[in-house]
């Protein structure tokens, strides 16, 4: 089966506070921590139907994944907006719950340089990342890389409804596959 990564965060190697551009054409190492970057995924999304799956890890070695069925990125002139539907796992729903604040479907993507959140204020840049940002955000993936528990809430890599907004993961993974 087709797996195509598209981003991960496992030692903290990478900086992920990034500018528009930056996220448009990817960063970082495909052996280590890296984006791959929105215009890659959007092209390679639009090429069939693909499913999403994020793996997660936290300190004390317990795993974590959700899925989705359908997973879309568009254009850059959408602002490379998400949309995502089918969701299964072994954890909260963080990407489409329509009960936990701030899914990030149909949200479009935010950097520091370039806010396309609905927030007044601008998530990107209080988060510490690139991200599909609401008023902010459920999973904080692409954010700071501060190991374990932490006081700044919401700027680490965070799974809300798993380990709270004061605990940032020791490992994510984005990954998606073609299912047609
Ligand atoms: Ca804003």
């Amino acid at each position: 089966m087709f797996i195509k990564v598209f981003q991960r965060r496992q030692d903290g190697s990478e900086d992920f506070y990034r500018t528009w551009t930056e996220y448009k054409n990817g960063f970082g190492n495909l052996g280590s921590e890296f984006w791959l970057g929105n215009d890659k995924l959007h092209n390679l999304l639009s090429q069939g139907t693909y499913e999403m799956r994020m793996d997660m890890e936290d300190f004390d070695n317990q795993t974590r994944y959700v899925k989705y069925n359908s997973f879309n990125v568009g254009n850059e002139s959408s602002k490379y907006t998400v949309t995502l539907s089918g969701f299964s796992g072994d954890v909260d729903d963080c990407f489409t719950s329509t009960t936990l604040n701030n899914p990030i479907n149909n949200m479009k993507f935010s950097t520091w340089d370039d806010d396309n959140d609905l927030r007044s204020g601008n998530c990107a840049f209080s988060q510490n990342s690139g991200w599909w940002h609401k008023s902010c955000s459920c999973s904080n993936p692409n954010g700071l890389y501060l190991r374990g528990e932490t006081s700044l809430r919401n700027e680490g890599l965070t799974y809300v409804p798993w380990r709270s907004g004061l605990y940032s993961l020791k490992v994510t993974q984005l990954m998606v596959r073609r299912v047609n």
